[in-house]
């Protein structure tokens, strides 16, 4: 039987066995949302199609499938734009659906029109203009197939209105054969053997594991190495939780605010592993000065990556998990005590510290209670600025997809909907959202989604009335010049105020306890250290959205920091330190 395009975009999503689709409609997508209506699609109304590319992003994040996302031609599909990036940027699969003027008037400037494929071009794996509905099936097989293999990414398709009312017969294709993708899974046996070889010479080794461990399930496979030949482990901002943050081995996080000792050991390192990681300036630090010491291997199933950044000795291309399950055969059983007792000392000299013995709302303190209280077991979301920061030093996730963040493109405004889109992919997990005051207001409307599906995502603000990593830099490197960084700022203040007091400040707005009640949802305020643990226990008992505002110490800096394009060696690990 003849289906319409529309139809058979949603018998598509049923085959590919896809949960939940987020988006809105418009013009150029009505039929397929007529499709959609009583088709059994899990369909999820967004409040912005920002949102819809967050929440697709955030679903695939926790659970390791492809997320799914549909909008409407023109700013439908423009307003999809920062999500693909962010996900792009982080290799998260997603396939996002756009509806499209037309094929007739297609670069007529049509109402709506937006040449969505050329725009994103350069922040997708890859994308598709459909041009007729005979190839509308195997377009989005094919979609489905590049989005989730490989390096995962997203993956976008445009489907004009026309063809998605046009009609053929409907045959979903069961295997995929595109001639010029091929990923490569198994690594080179001669690269596996160098690369043993180099690490069982080695006397320093390190192993710096990224996204692509936690993509290719190879979380165990690195403890089993890291704890046969005593390698010392460093994690990304993505694979936070990848190795068990409280191994004697493992080091932390590395980078502009990675832990210290993470810092030293690659500076001092004469082995670099690096598994799925591909050498973010975030990471580095200066690149010419990046583990100058070491002898790089680099394994990771994305051939472009290799020697992009910094100059690899040893490439082995492939999946992490069959790379390192053939290396851990070759690499022996070592004792590294030197290396180990220098890894040590660092971790007493400089460990992750904050002021513990006042009584000042420290934001450090609200993590670490979140962290105790839920075991690490909750998966976390986070917007982007300090807080995101001080999540990633203090919440000691247990596992992988338990942390969401923004790495690569440090997109403000994702935390809330990612957290969302993961609550509907583990209904039974507890999901919270890290925000700042400032992310929290670019997509905080996703509220409404929240609610009214009953998908109770709790939202902890670090609320310091500043978009405050940027008031950091500006006072570590612009002396204290606070250009417009301050949100509690009116017309009346001071131009040049560099010394927020909340007791003589304006007002602070909005008023995020009663927003959140406008809602429905459960909000508090906590401004005092004594009460946070209460709030976050009231919080975790509580079967609805909540929104918990801590008004937390105005000026707190996240330390260490090596600062824009410095050496890693030249990390600061508090102001004057
Ligand atoms: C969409 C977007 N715009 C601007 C920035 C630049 N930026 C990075 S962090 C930050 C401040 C974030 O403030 P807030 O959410 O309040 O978090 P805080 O740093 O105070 O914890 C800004 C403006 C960004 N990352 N993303």
């Amino acid at each position: 039987m003849e289906k319409t395009g529309a139809q058979i975009l949603i018998e598509s999503l049923l085959k590919e066995n896809v949960e939940v689709v987020f988006g809105l409609p418009g013009g150029q997508a009505l039929p397929i949302f007529d499709a959609i209506y009583g088709s059994g699609l899990n369909f999820i109304l967004v409040r912005h199609e920002q949102s819809a590319a967050h929440m697709a992003d955030g679903y695939a994040r926790s659970t390791g499938n492809t997320g799914v996302c549909i909008a409407t031609s023109g700013p439908g599909a423009t307003n999809l734009v920062t999500g693909l990036a962010t996900a792009y940027m982080d290799s998260v699969p997603m396939v996002a659906f756009t509806g499209q003027v037309s094929t007739a008037v297609i670069g007529q400037d049509a109402f709506q029109e937006a040449d969505i494929t050329g725009i994103t071009r350069p922040i997708t794996k890859h994308n598709f203009l459909v041009k007729d509905v005979k190839e509308l099936a195997k377009t989005i097989k094919e979609a489905f197939y590049i989005a989730s293999t490989g390096r995962p990414g997203p993956v976008l398709v445009d489907i004009p209105i026309d063809v998605q009312r046009g009609k053929c017969e409907f045959i979903y294709p069961e295997k995929v054969e595109i001639r010029s993708y091929k990923p490569t899974y198994s690594g080179h046996a001669g690269q596996i053997k160098k690369a043993s070889e180099i690490i069982n010479r080695s006397e320093r080794p390190v192993l710096y594991i990224g996204a692509g461990v936690v993509v290719s399930r190879a979380e165990k496979e690195v403890l089993e190495i890291s704890v046969k030949a005593e390698i010392p482990v460093t994690n990304t901002l993505l694979a936070i939780g990848a190795y068990p943050t409280d191994a004697e081995l493992a080091l932390g996080m590395l980078g502009m605010h990675g832990t210290y000792c993470a810092n030293k050991a690659i500076q001092a390192a004469d082995v670099i592993i690096a598994v799925g990681a591909r050498f973010d300036d975030r990471c580095t630090g200066k690149v010419c000065d990046f583990a100058g010491k070491a002898k790089i291997i680099h394994i990771d199933i994305d051939p472009a990556s290799i020697s992009k950044v910094v100059d690899i000795d040893i490439p082995v291309v492939g999946d992490a998990k069959i790379i390192l399950k053939d290396m851990s055969k070759q690499i022996e059983k070592k004792e590294r005590k030197k290396w180990l007792k220098q890894i040590n000392a660092w971790k007493e000299e400089h460990p992750l510290s904050y002021e513990k013995n006042d009584n000042k709302l420290h934001p450090q303190y609200v993590i670490e209670k979140i962290s105790e209280l839920t075991k690490g077991e909750a998966v976390i979301a986070t917007e982007v600025g300090q807080h995101q920061m001080w999540a990633a030093q203090y919440y000691k996730a247990k596992n992988s997809k338990l942390f969401l963040s923004s790495g690569g493109l440090g997109t403000m405004g994702y935390g809330y909907p990612a957290g969302i889109g993961a609550k509907f992919g583990n209904p039974d997990k507890e999901v919270i959202v890290i925000a700042g005051d400032g992310s929290f207001q670019m997509n905080m409307q996703e509220m409404s989604v929240a609610i009214l599906n009953e998908v109770d995502v709790k939202v902890v603000i670090l609320n310091n009335h500043y978009l405050g990593n940027v008031r950091q830099w500006q006072e570590m490197f612009y002396g204290k010049r606070y250009s417009h960084t301050c949100l509690s700022k009116r017309k009346d203040c001071p131009p040049l105020c560099n010394t927020p007091n909340r007791d003589r400040c304006p007002v602070y707005i909005p008023d995020f306890v009663k927003w959140a009640e406008s809602y429905g949802a459960l909000g508090m305020r906590v401004t005092e250290k004594k009460e946070i643990e209460s709030a976050l226990k009231k919080m975790l008992e509580t079967k609805n959205s909540v929104v918990l505002d801590t008004w937390v110490e105005i000026e707190e800096n996240i330390f260490p920091m090596v600062p824009a394009g410095a050496s890693l060696d030249d990390i600061i690990t508090r102001i004057n330190g």
